[in-house]
């Protein structure tokens, strides 16, 4: 039986990122320091270069390698963040990813390209591409979100393979947690790692990408910062970008990634942006919170910075075939 050309499509798209990904493994020109954290600095960049939140070197390496070839922004991003996606290591991401407390694997994710167009899929169970996905919403649908059945009803449509995301790994981590089943939902600086991913193509186009599992063992139908327009992610490709990862509701309540980028338009560096949305939550804390934010964001001079409300955060930077894990300035 001949398959709709849309199927074709998401098929040539998996099985190439996966030969990227697999290529990736036993290349000898990846250059990480995942130990060896430098100081968080504004680091001015040539084109084309991606930052993302954590230490994500192969997914930055995906990105940089497809930025370098000529490909835009937003496919390169998204391809990037396949690779942590599938990768089953990384629970809080993608297929692996910590379920929530019923046990069920649910993901967000959203993209941002540099016209201003958007996509994001909330809540989305048995798929593990989900940022593809939410590029497929801003790209094929009238729509903006698509959220739980809609969501996977959409994917299914489009050709993506329905898998089972809970990894023995997580499961065992969450039957761990079951044992007592303490709802404390909570992010602090060990519970999370979130691709927030930022970068500019040859031509100096912006786009993100930010996809997650959110919070592990949250309720069920709980949905993050992670793929709210504005919350997790926003770009303009006038002024730059902003990321964020940690607890999802302090970001939302603080709109902190278009926060970010009109402080930026209002003259601050991104360092200096990055950490006034900090403190637009910490001003309503009383004293030092027991929960972690962390803000990364890009200017279209392609100035960086960063900064969270405890250390412990790190950003990837990716450029001319280096990549580099950078210690972001904390509050604490
Ligand atoms: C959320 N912000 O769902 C996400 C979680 C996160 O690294 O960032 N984890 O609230």
């Amino acid at each position: 039986m001949l398959l709709p050309w849309w199927i074709m499509k998401r098929k040539a798209f998996i099985q190439q990122s996966t030969l990227w990904a697999g290529g990736l493994l036993v290349s000898p020109h990846i250059i990480h320091t995942e130990n060896e954290m430098t100081s968080n600095k504004s680091i001015p960049t040539n084109l084309p270069y991606v930052i993302s939140t954590w230490n994500v070197p192969f997914a930055t390496k995906i990105t940089g390698d497809a930025l370098n070839k000529g490909v835009e922004a937003l496919d390169a991003a998204v391809l990037g963040v396949a690779y942590e996606e599938a990768n089953l290591q990384n629970t809080t991401v993608g297929n692996g990813g910590s379920p929530d407390r019923d046990g069920e694997v649910t993901l967000d994710a959203c993209v941002m390209n540099h016209e201003g167009n958007c996509g994001a899929v909330m809540a989305v169970q048995n798929i593990t591409h989900v940022a593809a996905l939410a590029k497929d919403v801003m790209e094929k649908t009238p729509h903006v979100i698509l959220a739980g059945e809609g969501a996977k009803k959409f994917a299914l449509e489009q050709g993506y393979q329905a898998e089972n995301l809970l990894s023995e790994k997580s499961k065992k981590e969450w039957e761990k947690w079951l044992e007592k089943g303490n709802y404390n939902p909570k992010i602090n600086i060990e519970n999370h790692d979130t691709i927030g991913m930022l970068c500019s193509d040859q031509n100096g186009n912006l786009s993100g990408v930010c996809t997650t599992s959110g919070l592990a063992y949250k309720m069920k139908g709980r949905v993050g910062d992670s793929p709210v327009i504005g919350s997790g992610l926003y770009i303009d490709n006038a002024i730059g970008g902003a990321v964020a990862t940690g607890l999802g509701e302090e970001v939302i309540k603080t709109v902190g990634s278009f926060l970010i980028v009109e402080l930026m338009r209002q003259g601050k560096t991104p360092q200096e942006a990055c950490e006034e949305a900090v403190s637009r939550i910490l001003e309503k804390q009383k004293g030092k919170p027991d929960f972690q934010v962390a803000y990364l964001a890009t200017n279209k001079k392609g100035e960086i910075g960063s900064y969270s409300i405890h250390s412990g955060f790190s950003y990837t930077i990716y450029k001319n075939d280096l990549n580099q894990n950078i210690a972001s300035k904390a509050m604490y």
